[in-house]
């Protein structure tokens, strides 16, 4: 049974950046749900995929070092444990992980036309379709078999998970290995980073969820590692529970006790979060007028599909943050989804202008104080609402 525990309003779609402000924008109602049997959380709203994964998608991987080296560091962790003939990726975005690997043996699935294209031009082979059982029944006519899929901040993104989970049962080898990696449930309520949630983000995983859902298919987690990428995610190892070959950690048996005692197996824990992102909304509103009353100017940085969540449920316009920034070239000069907020290219003394910055991609935290030492030593100081909005 489904239960509601939080309405986040009306949203438009999340990486939809207007070259022009349109003050009527299609928007729609982002509720979050909890199913009792599944343990799962998504939202209640389906937006058709076609909608949200067009052909000028604006997201880029490679945008961020963070998520380079990761994916870097990822590569070579395959290689050497794995050391597949033919890795597939689900979403392969703009080729941040295929990259690391030879030409002849990676294949990426992209269904943003722009995006299949950079990988296409590097000499993939890139299909440029959803995952679905078709696309998988025509890469198995082409290719014996399939050792490793990998898809990162993908799946989630996807409603039909039998028919997600199915395909990669058809076209994995028999001791082949699967690994995904998405934002982790339990690290998002810990840190009331509710702007997790967008029209996009159809479920948020938690190893509770993933273990149960995966029964299924005869497929089963081996391995469990927390990153910090993307404030906070799990990387599942998963394989057939068939193949005896590789024993299963005892990590997995950790991750879901975490999860039980954090209470992720019971509705009660997601109430008690909509009451925290409630405040958490009421804190950002008080510190971001009280600077607007003290005429100081406030940029976001970092124009996160997260940030538009935040941006339209807690009503926040240009009188309050009066631009973002953003390295990403389909974002600049664009408006934030929803809002009055234009995108600045970024320059490091753009910051000057500023007495605030907003983190709009509080996820890389690390990374953009560490660019943005000169800001600091300036006088210049940063807000961010996770795990509790406050000037730092
Ligand atoms: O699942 C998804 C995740 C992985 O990516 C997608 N549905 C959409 C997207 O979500 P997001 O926009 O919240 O992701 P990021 O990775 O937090 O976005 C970071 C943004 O900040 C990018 O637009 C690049 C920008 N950026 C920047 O301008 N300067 C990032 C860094 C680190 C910087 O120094």
């Amino acid at each position: 049974m489904n239960k509601k525990f939080l309405d986040l309003g009306n949203q438009p779609l999340a990486n939809n950046y207007l070259s022009k402000f349109k003050k009527k924008q299609i928007k729609y109602k982002l509720k979050l749900f909890f199913n009792t049997k599944s343990k799962m959380v998504s939202i209640s709203k389906r937006i058709p995929s076609e909608m949200m994964f067009t052909n000028n998608y604006p997201y880029r991987s490679s945008m961020s070092k963070t998520m380079q080296n990761s994916f870097y560091e990822l590569s070579l962790e395959i290689k050497k444990k794995f050391k597949p003939k033919k890795i597939l990726e689900i979403g392969s975005n703009d080729g941040a992980l295929i990259k690391n690997f030879n030409k002849s043996e990676a294949i990426g699935i992209e269904p943003c036309r722009n995006l299949a294209q950079i990988t296409k031009k590097m000499g993939y082979v890139t299909y440029n379709n959803y995952w679905s059982h078709e696309l998988a029944k025509k890469i198995r006519l082409k290719n014996e078999k399939i050792d490793l899929i990998y898809s990162a901040n993908t799946l989630t993104h996807i409603s039909d998970l039998n028919e997600v989970f199915k395909s990669i049962s058809y076209l994995l080898s028999s001791n082949g290995i699967l690994i995904i990696e998405d934002p982790s449930l339990l690290e998002c309520i810990k840190k009331n980073s509710y702007d997790q949630f967008y029209n996009e983000h159809i479920y948020l995983f938690s190893a509770i969820s993933v273990n149960s859902l995966l029964k299924k298919f005869n497929l089963e987690i081996f391995n469990i590692k927390n990153l910090e990428t993307h404030g906070g995610s799990l990387r599942y190892y998963i394989k057939r529970v068939i193949n005896k070959k590789i024993t299963i950690s005892r990590n997995i048996k950790i991750q879901i006790k975490k999860e039980m005692i954090f209470g992720l197996h019971k509705f009660s824990t997601f109430k008690k979060f909509s009451q925290k992102v409630e405040k958490s909304k009421v804190k950002l509103l008080s510190i971001l007028n009280s600077l607007k009353n003290k005429k100081k100017l406030v940029l976001g940085y970092g124009a996160t599909a997260k940030a538009v969540t935040i941006l339209n449920y807690c009503n926040i316009n240009n009188d309050l943050i009066c631009n973002f920034v953003d390295t990403t070239p389909e974002k600049i000069n664009r408006y934030m989804p929803g809002k009055n907020i234009k995108i600045l290219k970024y320059n490091p003394k753009i910051l000057d202008k500023y007495h605030y910055v907003f983190l709009g991609a509080w996820n890389f935290k690390k990374e953009i104080l560490n660019k943005e030492k000169r800001f600091l030593k300036n006088g210049g100081k940063f807000i961010t609402h996770v795990p509790v909005p406050k000037i730092f």
